[in-house]
């Protein structure tokens, strides 16, 4: 069987990328999108010329004040950026019908079979860049290898404006130069037991055998770094799930009751429960909302449509409707939850992007431009501290597991 071969490719620090490229003062200078520092506000993200003196995705930006004292903070404009993503997205389409967009700034394309096309992986790789650049004044970094694992990695690698291609059968060697902070998928809690265990480089982990790992980690991480360790896809959004529902939820760092905020917040989980449930080829007609106040009492509420979900829009709404059914508008919360239960094989109806462009739809358009990031790095186990309000952005986890 041929073998496959799949990009990732990641916008550079896409939304500082975004406004210097419109406000040319910010260019060449140390930029800074996120939170108000004063209300427990975090970074979106940082220029590169940021992130040399330490400041970080998901740092609070009162620490990112401190280490950067000189610069330039600002507060993200999110329609700016998914107007961006999409626009970049469509880019992609040139290239392979097989888009995987996992998140705001970056997607997987199947390229297997396209060398004819396109030219050698790292040919095809400068046609992409070269591609993005004149249609967006953008860079991007991709990574090729023969699994999304390690595509995923390869395109950090050599960031910004990167291109690692890994060869086929490299793919152990290549994961051997580096550290474990860079395996994708090994989440803060895991870094630090391996951590507290010595396990401090790709090869002492590949010295302990499945078994193991199984023992110290579970059954479910074990096997993770066992397959990760030795440049095995563990199976990166394969699609595949064995969940019956699909939720996610948000955990303020501060209880909030702001209604614009858990607006924002239930836009945010309709487009991630949205997004996975479209991934999976499932789908659902019921939508779950979960709510847990500040004396930390909880509640679900749930709707039944005589139809699958299928827009953005309408899961948005029917949130909205189950949230004015359990909130007098003035509680503070702790926490919101949004899924899908009863979930189905797709019956082949749900089709097309979630934010592909309706001719007409414009109302779906207008939501969708609100939406927030469309990062699919969410499990249930995953807690997001901090509001998503534009003022006040998320506190992101980096990993998707654990
Ligand atoms: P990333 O691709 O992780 O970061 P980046 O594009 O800014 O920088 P690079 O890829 O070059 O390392 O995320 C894409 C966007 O998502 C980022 O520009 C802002 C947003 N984001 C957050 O809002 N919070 C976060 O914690 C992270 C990691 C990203
Ligand atoms: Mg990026």
């Amino acid at each position: 069987m041929a073998s496959s071969l799949w990009f990732h490719v990641d916008m550079d620090a896409f939304y500082a990328a975004v406004e210097q490229r419109e406000n040319p003062e910010y260019r060449g200078k140390p930029l800074i999108i996120g939170g108000n520092p004063d209300s427990r506000g975090v970074v979106s993200t940082a220029s590169y010329e940021a992130r040399k003196f330490g400041v970080r995705s998901a740092m609070p930006t009162s620490q990112a004040k401190r280490l950067c004292p000189q610069g330039i903070f600002i507060f993200p404009r999110m329609e700016r950026y998914v107007l961006e993503s999409q626009r970049i997205m469509k880019l992609f389409t040139n290239f392979t019908p097989e888009i995987f967009q996992v998140s705001i700034d970056e997607a997987f394309l199947n390229m297997t079979g396209t060398e004819r096309i396109f030219g050698s992986p790292n040919e095809g790789a400068r046609k992409i860049k070269k591609v993005v650049l004149q249609e967006t004044g953008l860079t991007i970094s991709v990574g090729i290898g023969s699994s999304k694992l390690i595509a995923k990695i390869a395109s950090g690698y050599q960031k910004p404006d990167g291109l690692t291609w890994i060869p086929l059968g490299e793919e152990e060697s290549f994961i051997d130069k580096l550290s474990i902070r860079d395996l994708w998928g090994v989440g803060q809690k895991t870094q630090q037991r391996l951590a507290e265990l010595n396990i401090n480089s790709v090869q002492i982990l590949k010295s302990l055998d499945l078994l193991k790992l199984e023992r110290i980690f579970g059954p479910r991480t074990g096997e993770y770094l066992y397959k990760v360790s030795r440049g095995i896809d563990p199976g990166i959004y394969t699609g595949v799930t064995k969940s019956h529902s699909i939720s996610n939820e948000t955990t303020f760092s501060r209880d909030i009751s702001d209604p614009e905020t858990i607006r924002q917040v239930l836009l945010e989980l309709s487009h991630s429960i949205l997004f996975r449930l479209r991934d999976e080829k499932k789908e659902s007609r019921v939508l779950v909302l979960k709510l847990r106040y500040s004396n930390f009492s909880t509640t679900t509420v749930q709707e039944a449509l005589d139809h699958a979900f299928r827009s953005l829009e309408e899961t948005h709404k029917i949130a909205l409707v189950l949230l004015s059914r359990r909130w007098n508008g003035r509680e503070p919360l702790r926490l919101i939850g949004l899924g899908f239960s009863q979930i189905v094989p797709d019956q082949g109806k749900f089709q097309g992007e979630l934010f592909a462009e309706d001719a007409g739809d414009l109302r779906r358009k207008k939501v969708e431009h609100t939406v927030i990031t469309l990062r699919k790095r969410f499990s249930k186990e995953i807690i997001q501290k901090g509001s998503l309000m534009k003022k006040d952005l998320p506190d992101r986890s980096p990993r998707p597991k654990e």
